[in-house]
């Protein structure tokens, strides 16, 4: 049976009218020596696809899926995987994410929780074997649940820490079972509302406690792929302990993680922090811990994390020159973290909404490679910087230099006449390739 009405979706080029296909993203050309499909790696959320019922806060869900029985059983949850493949395959992406608690129901106790996980992952795990899709990364659901309304690594209760212990060290295993590349912490109630009732070092204290876990467990199950932070300021936290990627950095170096996690950055989650991607990305890229990243964007106007799939090439370009930069990725991928709109609810919107991503990647690619080709961007930020290519610059940058050599130097050569940043100039030259 047939649940989106369309067949497979393929590449026409940038001519073609038509709206089911592909204007930019052509899996197996090449860009700078390497496939589209390897330099993008998409992956698709199984909790937009699937489970996302476009619900707002003012009103219902408006989504349109006919193959669920809005049950919570388990049969349910294993008709939606049947579902999940034929998108992946009609839309032509390889990777999937998911949470424990997207792709199977929470029932009475965490046995039958886990035992419902069991029955849902051995049917991904067939689905994986026929289909050649890979599982990019798992992850558990800690925010959902009104046990983890004062969250999960670090609530108060210690009870619900070790209830929040066995559900991800389940979900690792999951992961793990599945041939995961990666498993994602993304903390949305790892944080706190109020500092009047709030013990933050405790609290942080126990999340690194926690993370420790997870890598000696990794370690015992032969779990070998990254774990990922995925940043984010507020939203449901007021305060978010990981709020962007300097502070997780911070983190992971003060308690000794530097060597199991990289970074998870979605967009829409930089803005809320009040950067651009491009610098959450060069922040982690500088720390050699970018690992993948959830690709969306957020919008201007609307002051949430409105998750809507990321159309804009500028943005795109700015994503894959950072992508590029660091010689690209490795485990990780670009996970579609988006939603439809509201009133978007029709199962077709799914693959519109797909297709406008991944064109709008492919794009950026193709716009990122030709300006570092050019190089011309790159000569000028090189050129910038070309004082400091001098006896005095490599002393200086090697720690061998003193202020008392310097301040010599300044009384000697009086006022520096420094060049213009040209923005403008660098603004144009980046829109010639748009
Ligand atoms: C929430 C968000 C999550 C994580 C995984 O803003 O981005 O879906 O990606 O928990
Ligand atoms: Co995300």
């Amino acid at each position: 049976m047939q649940h989106f009405e369309c067949d497979k979706i393929n590449y026409e080029g940038p001519s073609s009218k038509n709206p089911l296909a592909f204007k930019h993203y052509n899996p197996d050309e090449l860009i700078g020596g390497k496939s589209m499909k390897d330099h993008l790696r998409f992956a698709a959320p199984y909790w937009h696809v699937m489970r996302n019922e476009l619900s707002d806060p003012f009103g219902g869900g408006t989504a349109v899926m006919p193959w669920d029985d809005g049950s919570n059983s388990t049969e349910n949850a294993l008709n939606r995987v049947d579902v999940f493949f034929e998108f992946l395959e009609k839309i032509g992406i390889d990777f999937y994410c998911w949470h424990d608690r997207d792709i199977a129901p929470e029932l009475g106790d965490l046995s039958a929780s886990n035992a419902a996980l069991d029955a849902v992952v051995a049917k991904l795990k067939e689905k994986q074997a026929q289909t050649g899709v890979k599982l990019l990364w798992g992850t558990a659901c800690l925010f959902s649940h009104p046990r983890y309304s004062q969250g999960g690594a670090t609530s108060p209760d210690m009870n619900v820490y070790t209830y929040a212990a066995a559900q991800v060290k389940k979900a690792l295993e999951c992961t793990k079972e599945l041939d995961g590349l990666g498993y994602t912490f993304w903390g949305g109630r790892e944080g706190y509302a109020t500092l009047l009732n709030t013990n933050m070092k405790r609290e942080l204290d126990h999340l690194a406690a926690f993370l420790h876990m997870a890598v000696d467990h990794a370690k015992q199950i032969g779990f070998n792929g990254p774990f990922y932070i995925e940043p984010k300021p507020r939203e449901p936290s007021t305060h978010q302990y990981d709020s962007d990627s300097a502070a997780c950095l911070n983190f992971l170096r003060e308690y000794d993680l530097m060597d199991h996690f990289k970074l998870n950055l979605e967009t829409n989650h930089a803005t809320l922090a009040g950067h651009t991607m491009q610098h959450e990305m060069t922040v982690a890229i500088n720390a050699g811990m970018l690992g993948s990243v959830d690709a969306n964007r957020g919008d201007e106007l609307i002051g949430w994390d409105t998750d809507q799939f990321p159309t804009d090439i500028y943005l795109t370009t700015q994503v894959m020159l950072c992508i590029l930069e660091m010689g690209g990725l490795t485990t990780g991928g670009l996970n579609f973290d988006a939603k439809r709109r509201r009133e978007s609810h029709e199962p077709i919107d799914l693959i519109h909404a797909h297709i406008g991503g991944m064109d709008a990647f492919a794009h950026g690619l193709k716009i990122a490679q030709a300006i570092r080709d050019d190089g011309r961007l790159a000569a000028f930020v090189q050129d910038r910087y070309s004082s400091f290519d001098s006896e005095l610059g490599s002393q200086i940058e090697s720690g061998k230099s003193s202020f008392a050599a310097l301040e010599k130097i300044a009384l000697a050569n009086g006022e520096p006449i420094i060049a213009s940043g040209r923005q403008e100039m660098l603004e144009n030259l980046v829109n010639e390739f748009l």
